[in-house]
Formats: structure tokens, C-alpha cells, sequence
């Protein structure tokens, strides 16, 4: 139930008002699709005793994924990261690999996990995609590949990347954790470069409770790929590779099915819900919600707000905190950048000198809860509370600054919910 309406700015939470909602609202919070049919699915695999290692729900929700994309290959995994920890080995890659530093620390650890070295690249600052141009500049003689990540969903410059990996031969792949369902120049994105990488996690817009998959359209590749997700084996005693367990369990893909049997309503629901909240964002000084390409397909899973602090009169991590203490758990997706995460901070200490862009874009954006278990009423409400706290963004400023100096408490904090 939504608290009473907020006029002051002293009824802001932050300020000693009531939280605006009783229960915490996510970024991320998983979209669930017809429980009747899952269970049915449930019910049928454990009728069945096959749970996992390659059982019809795997086969059959790699065939769809890998349909839906049109790409002839799809590798299911039990999560992205070994996803991407499995694509890179398959591809060959070693020595240095160029990737963005604004990502998910997940991208750079499947490289570090391997011993390769992930070299950050800065990215563009309207689509906070890596900057092709930049990549050049990084290509040494031990550099094998590049990793890309259609950040939010919104697609990297494919056509540079592709044109630098020809020209140096370097291998391409994407991490495309956060845009299932979408297309590119009216091609579906899991099509591009050597291999793409899914993410099906709870918190993704379609999920497998953990999940990922590996998209290529290279038999070889696919082959090396499926022999590593399940320890090299061949045949029952015939190991022919390296291996490691990546599997996806068949309750995975029972719950993968049943969500993409919803795809469409969940999409339906994500674009409602990003357009209310760049309608009237679009009126807030300071505030934009980051555009998406609408005359190409979209999950609209991620509702990513850019903050002018100079304009806004207030600060992200302000506006983040003030949204907390309302129960509106938005996130600093993907703050600080990799770089500033550890090993990387102590291996590469001023790897930020190079990152200007990534440096300042991650100190501006923040991603608002959205998806099937956000109301348009909530979308609404929490607008409302956007535009208060702007309205007096810089009164809060100073209010939290001189609180802050006298706590010595950071100003930002991971609120506990039940
Ligand atoms: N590459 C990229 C670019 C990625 O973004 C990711 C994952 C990967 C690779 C790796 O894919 P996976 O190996 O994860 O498949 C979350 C997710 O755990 C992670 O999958 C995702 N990216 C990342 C963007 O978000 P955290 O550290 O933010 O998780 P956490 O626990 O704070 O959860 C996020 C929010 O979701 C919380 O506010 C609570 C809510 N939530 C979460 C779960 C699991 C729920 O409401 N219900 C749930 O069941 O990483």
C-alpha cells in the first residue's frame, strides 16, 4: 500500500517522514510466468527422475532460444558466468582481452579467472557502450580478443567492433546478458560476432531461476562449447577436453520455458513502464531516462536514469539514497566501473586516467525498479517522489552533507529489507 501522498520536503523519508512504501521495491525483482504450467513441468521431470545432464527441458528451451535468435547453435549453461568462462576458453583466448570497465564485475572475473588479463577500454558517453575507437589504441602484441556488452540492453557499435576484430585478428564476443530479445539493424542481437553470451538469472526479464547460454553459429565452436560444459566427455568413460560442470538443470529450463511462453507480456509491461517513466522524468531539470531505439526490438528490462547534478541541484548517489530511505531500492548500475573493483584496483591502480568517460557516467546513472511486480500507480509514485526531491535537491544536498559530517557514515548504504 502506497504511504501518504508527499507535498513537503519534510516528508521525505530521509528527512524523519514515513517510507513511501511498506515493502522494498527491486531492480531486478523476477518476472514469473504461469506457475500452473510450471508446475505441470515440475511435476513431469520429476516423473520422469531426469533433472539434469541434458534432458528433453534443456534441449527443448535451447531449441527455442536458439529459433528465436536464428542463430544455429545455443549452449545452455547454469548461469552467464560460466557462460562467458566457457565461450572464452572455446574461442581460444589468452594473453590480454579488451572489454569495457562499465559492466557487470562479472564480465572482467571470467577473463581474470582464466589468468587472461582484461584490459579496460572507456566507453561511448550517450550509448556507455565501449568506444571502438578507443580499442585501437589498446591492441597489443598479446591482445586475442575483445568483449563487448550491449550494456542495458542497448546494442554496441557492431559494425566498428567487427571491422577492428577482421583487421587485427582478433576473436569477438559479446556479453549480451542484459539483451535477450532484442535486434540490432533488424538483426536479433545473440547473431553477432563469434558468440554471445546470455545471462537467465532471476533477475533478468526472462529467467531460469540462474541461468545462461552460449549463441554461435560456428559448428566447432558450439562442439568445443558443449563437450566444456560437461567435462570434456565424449561418451561415458571418453574425456576429449578439458571440461568443467556448466550444466543447466532441467528445473532451469522448466522455468526458461514457462518464461518465455510470457516473453511478450513481460516486454509489454517493461515498455509501459519505461515510457511512463521517460514521460514524466522528461519534465524533472536535471533527470533523463536513456533512450532505447524503438524501431528495433527491446526488452526494456533496465530503466536507466542519467542525473545533471548541475542542473538537478542534487547529486545521483543524493537522489539514490533519498529513494532508498523511501524503500526504492534503484541501483548504481554498474558503479564504480571494474577497474575501481578489486584485483583490478590493485593491479591496474591508474587505469582511471584512461576512463574519463566510464569515470564520470558511472557517477550519473541509476537503474529505477521496473518489471511485472512494479504497478504503473508505484511508477507514478516514485516520479512523484523524484521531482520532490529534485525540487529541493539542494536543501537535501546540504541537509545530507551535514548529517554525513556528523555520522562519519558514508553517504550511501545498502538498506536491510526483510
Ligand atoms: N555480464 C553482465 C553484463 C551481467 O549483468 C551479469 C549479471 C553477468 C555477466 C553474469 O550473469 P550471471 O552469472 O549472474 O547469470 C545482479 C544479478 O545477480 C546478476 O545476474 C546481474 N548481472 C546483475 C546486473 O544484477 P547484484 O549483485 O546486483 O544482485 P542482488 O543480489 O543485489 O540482486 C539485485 C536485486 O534483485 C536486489 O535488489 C534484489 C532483487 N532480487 C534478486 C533475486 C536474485 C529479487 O527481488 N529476487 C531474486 O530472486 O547482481
Amino acid at each position: 500500500m502506497p504511504g501518504p501522498e508527499k507535498t513537503e520536503v519534510g516528508d521525505l523519508a530521509i528527512l524523519g517522514g514515513r517510507p513511501a512504501f511498506e515493502e522494498p521495491l527491486h531492480v531486478g525483482s523476477p518476472n514469473i510466468g504461469d506457475r500452473d504450467r510450471l508446475r505441470e513441468r515440475i511435476d513431469d521431470l520429476l516423473d520422469r527422475r531426469m533433472l539434469s545432464n541434458g534432458g528433453p527441458y534443456v534441449r527443448e528451451f535451447e531449441r527455442r532460444v536458439a529459433d528465436l535468435v536464428g542463430v544455429k547453435h545455443c549452449v545452455a549453461t547454469c548461469n552467464g558466468t560460466l557462460a562467458l568462462e566457457i565461450a572464452i576458453r572455446a574461442l581460444g583466448l589468452s594473453g590480454e582481452v579488451i572489454l569495457p570497465s562499465f559492466t557487470f564485475v562479472a564480465t572482467a572475473h571470467a577473463l581474470q579467472w582464466q589468468e587472461i588479463t582484461p584490459v579496460f577500454c572507456d566507453i561511448d558517453p550517450e550509448t556507455c557502450n565501449i568506444d571502438p575507437a578507443r580499442v585501437h589504441e589498446l591492441i597489443t602484441p598479446r591482445t586475442t580478443g575483445i568483449i563487448s556488452v550491449h550494456l542495458w540492453g542497448r546494442p554496441c557499435n557492431t559494425q566498428a567492433l567487427v571491422e577492428i576484430a577482421r583487421e587485427r585478428g582478433l576473436r569477438l564476443l559479446y556479453d549480451a546478458s542484459h539483451a535477450f530479445g532484442g535486434s540490432h539493424r533488424g538483426r536479433m542481437i545473440g547473431s553477432f560476432g563469434d558468440a554471445e553470451v546470455f545471462s537467465f538469472h532471476a533477475t533478468k526479464f526472462i529467467n531460469t531461476f540462474e541461468g545462461g547460454a552460449i549463441l554461435t553459429k560456428s559448428d566447432d565452436l558450439a562442439e568445443k562449447a558443449r563437450l566444456m560444459r560437461n567435462f570434456g566427455f565424449v561418451s561415458y568413460d571418453n574425456v576429449a577436453h578439458v571440461g568443467t560442470n556448466g550444466k543447466m538443470s532441467e528445473v532451469a529450463a522448466a522455468m526458461g520455458l514457462t518464461s518465455l511462453e510470457a516473453m511478450d507480456r513481460f516486454i509489454a509491461v517493461n515498455r509501459a513502464n519505461h515510457d511512463q517513466y521517460a514521460r514524466a522524468l522528461g519534465g524533472i531539470r536535471g533527470l533523463r531516462v536513456l533512450p532505447n531505439d524503438d524501431r528495433e526490438r527491446c526488452n526494456y528490462q533496465y530503466v536507466v536514469v542519467e542525473v545533471d547534478e548541475a542542473e538537478a541541484g542534487i547529486d545521483r548517489d543524493s537522489i539514490v539514497q533519498a529513494l532508498a530511505a523511501e524503500r526504492v531500492l534503484a541501483r548504481r548500475y554498474f558503479h564504480p566501473g571494474c577497474h575501481r573493483m578489486e584485483p583490478y584496483r590493485s593491479y591496474f591502480p591508474h587505469s582511471g586516467l584512461l576512463l574519463p568517460v566510464t569515470e564520470r557516467q558511472s557517477a550519473r546513472v541509476f537503474s529505477l525498479p521496473t518489471g511485472t511486480s512494479v504497478s504503473p500507480d508505484q511508477v507514478a509514485e516514485i516520479v512523484q517522489l523524484l521531482a520532490l526531491i529534485v525540487e529541493h535537491g539542494e536543501a537535501l544536498s546540504e541537509a545530507l552533507a551535514r548529517r554525513q559530517a556528523g555520522t562519519g557514515h558514508p553517504a550511501i548504504y545498502r538498506p536491510r529489507v526483510a
